[in-house]
């Protein structure tokens, strides 16, 4: 059993719905810090996990709206432990070829920790223009879970942070720290 407090980012489109995510997730008890130099509100709700019961603050960052501008990035992504990787399942190239291209970015600040590859919006079921076939053999190469989440309808939103912090805890315990 042990107490960490882990920094995980949310990282995506504009308008895939990190921020619904982020809200659905913590329901009325939030805490939130908006950081006006970093553009991004910090979220922070405690969760536990596994069978040691491992008690896990997490912070988490969100883009406040400002997706397309990279130049204070360097601040949200200082520190991060993992992020969800959000696409929107109803729009292609929120997915190929962006997913990538925010890994890429992430990773070219913070080095390859982990994330979770989310697809949101699965109540939009007639609308969709990704699919689950594709995300999957995606995330098997990155490799990283493949989760698809609504927002709307709360479906698998807690299951998504708790599967980013179930391996972000497993990458803490591999490194000793
Ligand atoms: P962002 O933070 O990634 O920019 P938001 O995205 O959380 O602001 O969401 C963008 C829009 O998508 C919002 O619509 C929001 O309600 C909607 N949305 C988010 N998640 C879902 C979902 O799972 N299903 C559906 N159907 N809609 C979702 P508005 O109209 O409020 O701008
Ligand atoms: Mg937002």
């Amino acid at each position: 059993m042990g107490t960490y407090k882990l920094k995980c980012l949310l990282l995506g489109d504009a308008a895939v719905g990190k921020t619904s995510l982020i809200k659905k997730f913590i329901k009325g008890s939030f805490a939130r810090d908006y950081k006006m130099t970093i553009g991004c509100d910090i979220f922070t709700k405690d969760i536990t996990i596994g069978e040691g019961q491992d008690l896990i603050t997490l912070s988490i960052w969100d883009i406040a709206g400002q997706e397309r501008f990279k130049f204070f990035r360097s601040s949200f992504y200082r520190g991060a432990a993992g992020a969800l990787v959000v696409f929107d399942l109803t729009r292609y190239p929120t997915f190929n070829p962006n997913v990538v291209n925010w890994i890429r970015e992430a990773w070219s600040h913070t080095g390859r920790i982990p994330i979770c590859l989310i697809g949101n919006k699965a109540d939009l079921v007639n609308m969709r223009s990704v699919r689950g076939n594709d995300a999957q053999k995606f995330s098997d190469t990155v490799p990283c879970p493949y989760i698809e989440t609504s927002a709307k309808e709360g479906q698998n939103v807690d299951e998504a942070f708790s599967a980013l912090a179930e391996v972000m805890l497993q990458t803490m315990k591999q490194k000793g720290v």
